[in-house]
């Protein structure tokens, strides 16, 4: 039955890191930037004077674990860096539907945007046009809607706080708070059901507490790639010993050893640290059924504690005085019987009990957690029962335990911070009114499912996105792109060319920004930004390179000319606030009283932390107690019948989002293509194919009338991942999953569970 490997497939067997890793920034340098002090500035990012690493959200608090060697950071800054250019002369050479036909992957690589630009149908181009009168248009568009609840307000999380801030102001004084954002595509689970269980939708660990922990457990999240800076902090902890147990259906390279470029030791003997003490590959989906069986097994060493006369191993005290609700927890794992959780979680009840025995002999644990919790139908209760594991022994709100999400943008969690919300609070919204002397809109806003839904269906007519490519990053892009079509305005703030520019309103505009790594000089010298990571610490950021083009504008000065052009009588000195960040920051302070101080405390090299209530247990809910919260069942991601598979969409080593960068996925053996699906060897054979076969896969249609989806003619790779699992690359896999597949608690779209067939290519 075994065939040799496809072209381009070839297994991995080297670490996450060394050799290979010096050798990818060095070419993605090279590949992007043809100037040499070009290089010289992007070794800057995250030190003291620096930029902030626009790749991901993971901390960096000495500013010294030096750029040059995140691989990954390399490539999102030398994409940004880029010496490449859009200029008009592009434009003019390429109509839209010409363009339309490219890979996305070569509309970005096209380089960065230079000038504003506007959408002429009769030549059907993006013309150059003044930043005057793009700010024209755009307010002609926007005031010519009869209710400001008929335009959307996108945000991806790059923008910078101040930038962020400014927005949210200018669209709740324009009167709607749609704020679809990239967060309700990531981790909306955990800003909604954090709350519910522990009174706060963030992380409550800090660096500092992996120095403290006695256990690890990564559930979901695959650092190697996403989070690389990470795999650092988790080398140490394995260096002394912590055990890390891993929960994910892949083998993910990066969670298994690694090769410090850090470290001449490894380097020369090209030896690597082993990251996971225990890995497993449970099944898609299987995250629920997976928790509620530690938590059984945890309740039974409990019991069996007590009965040998111990203390047991649940941490009484604390249930006691600091939560609610544990009887319900009790009673719901009673209920849930071992061989339901082995056959939806994939994993032996002995397996199960191991981790849950690492778990109780911790005495302190840190569960770490990304998309392959989030993204589901149940993302809220996935994440709400990582909060009851740890809750069960008091592993929250002390040294060297607690909840680390690990955030996705480099500022979206900031973003969130001052305001950028569609389910704002009543408190906050009194605060930006009594600050700025406007009244803001109090009905709830559209997150970004409800936002294409609202298009669709003609109840919203206008989009400005600050960033990002929302077309293609949301759930079946084909509905998605019909549905854009139908604006009659459509506004994108952005560095580089991609799709959803490309998808025409009534009225196209596209402006260009300068990105992180660019000085941005205003009327009051340079300025510096600020951001906030995975662990709520709030540090500045400032660009060293010259800008792309002479012709861009920053993001708060371009949101800015928008509110102007847009609020003939408002009510906020724009021009005044623009001049200097630093006033900026000052209204923020204002807004949220947490940044107290903020030009002050900013200033500090690595920042200041904002203050975490439930990291020192302090429970914002209603009844003042962390909760219990119990989700009947395992899950709704189930395999109605044995020949339907889960598929889970992930992202490649060589992309960041959207945005490929190569078409290379070194650690999963993957060379020069994208069009593969990643499939569990048994499953291929039960199915009568072959690893290197080509095959279709076909969405289970989720109701009467529903579409058919299909990806076709992909290469089947047989690879380690957990049976009845597939996964294929986000987003050419996004066509399989349904608008309506969602998780109806927080928004989320289950990009991780989706259930199909595969079939040979017809
Ligand atoms: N270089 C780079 N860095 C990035 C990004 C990028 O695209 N490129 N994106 C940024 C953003 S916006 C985000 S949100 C983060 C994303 O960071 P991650 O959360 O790490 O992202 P993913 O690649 O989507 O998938 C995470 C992991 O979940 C596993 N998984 C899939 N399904 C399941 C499941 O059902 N259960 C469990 N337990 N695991 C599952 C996958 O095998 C994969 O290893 O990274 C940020 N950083
Ligand atoms: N199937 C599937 N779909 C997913 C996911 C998944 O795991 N699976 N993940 C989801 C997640 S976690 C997320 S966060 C979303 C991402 O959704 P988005 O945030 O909308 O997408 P990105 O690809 O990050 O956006 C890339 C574009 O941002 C613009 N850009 C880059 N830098 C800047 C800047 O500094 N300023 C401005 N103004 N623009 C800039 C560039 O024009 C670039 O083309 O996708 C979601 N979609
Ligand atoms: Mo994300």
């Amino acid at each position: 039955m075994s065939k040799a490997d496809p072209p381009g497939v070839k297994p991995y067997d080297g670490p996450a890191g060394g050799w290979g890793a010096l050798k990818a920034v060095a070419n993605a340098i090279r590949e992007q930037t043809a100037v040499a002090s070009d290089v010289r500035a992007l070794l800057k990012a995250n030190q003291p004077m620096g930029f902030d690493c626009p790749g991901c959200a993971w901390p960096d608090p000495d500013h010294r674990s030096s750029f040059e060697f995140c691989e990954n950071g390399a490539k999102a800054v030398a994409w940004e860096a880029t010496a490449r250019r859009a200029p008009p002369e592009f434009f003019a050479a390429h109509s839209v539907s010409e363009l339309w036909g490219w890979s996305d992957f070569e509309l970005e690589a096209q380089g960065r945007l230079t000038h504003p630009m506007a959408y002429d149908a009769a030549s059907d181009r993006y013309l150059s046009i003044s930043w005057d009168e793009a700010f024209a248009r755009i307010g002609v568009a926007l005031r010519a809607l009869p209710d400001p609840n008929m335009a959307e307000f996108y945000t991806s999380g790059r923008a910078s706080n101040e930038a962020a801030f400014l927005y949210q102001l200018f669209v709740r004084e324009f009167g709607t708070n749609n704020f679809p954002d990239c967060s309700n595509m990531c981790h909306e689970a955990t800003s909604v059901g954090l709350p519910e269980s522990i009174g706060v939708g963030k992380g409550t660990v800090t660096l500092e507490d992996f120095d403290h922990c006695d256990a690890i457990f990564c559930v979901g999240h695959n650092p190697g790639t996403n989070h690389p800076r990470m795999l650092a902090t988790l080398r140490e902890a394995a260096r002394r010993k912590v055990p890390i147990v891993v929960f994910n259906p892949l083998r993910e390279r990066g969670l298994e050893r690694f090769a410090s470029p850090q470290d001449p030791f490894e380097m020369l003997t090209l030896r690597s640290t082993e990251i996971a003490s225990s890995y497993y590959q449970l099944k898609v989906g299987g995250d629920l059924a997976m928790l509620k069986g530690m938590m059984k097994a945890v309740l039974a060493l409990d019991a069996a504690d007590l009965a040998r006369g111990g203390k047991g191993v649940l941490d009484r005290t604390f249930i006691a005085e600091n939560t609610e609700s544990f009887s319900a927890i009790e009673a719901d794992l009673a209920s849930v019987e071992w061989d339901e959780i082995e056959r939806r979680s994939g994993l032996a009840r002995s397996d199960v009990e191991a981790a849950a025995e690492v778990y109780a002999k911790a005495e302190r644990v840190i569960v770490c957690y990304g998309m392959g919790i989030t993204q589901h139908l149940d993302g809220v209760a996935n994440v709400q029962h990582l909060a009851n594991l740890l809750l069960l022994r008091g592993n929250l709100g002390r040294k060297g335990a607690g909840i680390c999400p690990l955030r996705g943008h480099s500022n979206v969690q900031g973003d969130r911070t001052v305001g950028v919300t569609e389910i704002p609070t009543e408190a906050f919204l009194a605060r930006l009114d009594a600050a700025f002397g406007v009244t803001s809109p109090r009905t709830k806003g559209n997150n970004a499912v409800e936002t294409v839904e609202a298009i669709r269906d003609g109840r919203s007519k206008a989009i400005v996105c600050l960033g990002g490519n929302l077309a293609v990053a949301m759930p079946d892009p084909e509905a998605t792109f019909a549905a854009m079509r139908k604006l009659d305005l459509a506004v994108h703030i952005a560095t580089k060319l991609n799709r959803s520019h490309l998808i025409l309103a009534r009225e196209s505009i596209l402006l260009p920004c300068l990105g992180r790594t660019e000085v941005d000089m205003q009327e009051g010298g340079p300025q510096c930004v600020t951001v906030e990571d995975s662990m709520s610490v709030v540090h500045a950021s400032r660009g060293g390179l010259a800008p792309a083009s002479e012709h861009l504008r920053s993001e708060p000065a371009i949101v800015a000319g928008i509110a102007k052009a847009s609020l003939p009588a408002t009510k906020v000195d724009w021009d005044f606030l623009v001049a200097d960040y630093g006033r900026i920051r000052d209204r923020i302070e204002e807004v949220f009283p947490e940044f107290f101080d903020f030009n002050a405390r900013v200033a500090r090299p690595g920042g200041f932390r904002l203050d975490v209530a439930a990291s020192r247990r302090e429970w914002l809910t209603p009844s003042g107690r962390a909760r219990f919260i119990v989700a009947p069942g395992l899950g709704r991601a189930d395999r109605p019948t044995p020949d339907v598979l889960l598929l889970t969409t992930i992202r490649s080593h060589d992309q960041y989002n959207t945005t490929i960068y190569s078409l290379n996925d070194r650690y999963r053996g993957v060379t020069g293509r994208r069009d593969v699906v990643f499939v569990n060897p048994e499953d291929l054979a039960a199915l009568g194919l072959a690893h290197g076969d080509l095959v279709d896969v076909v969405a289970v249609p989720a109701g009467e009338g529903e579409a058919a989806r299909a990806l076709r003619g992909q290469t089947a790779v047989a690879f380690p991942i957990a049976k009845g699992s597939v996964a294929a690359y986000y987003p050419e896999a996004n066509g399989l999953i349904a608008l309506a597949a969602y998780d109806h608690t927080s928004g989320t779209p289950a990009y991780k569970s989706a259930p199909v067939r595969l079939r040979a290519h017809a």
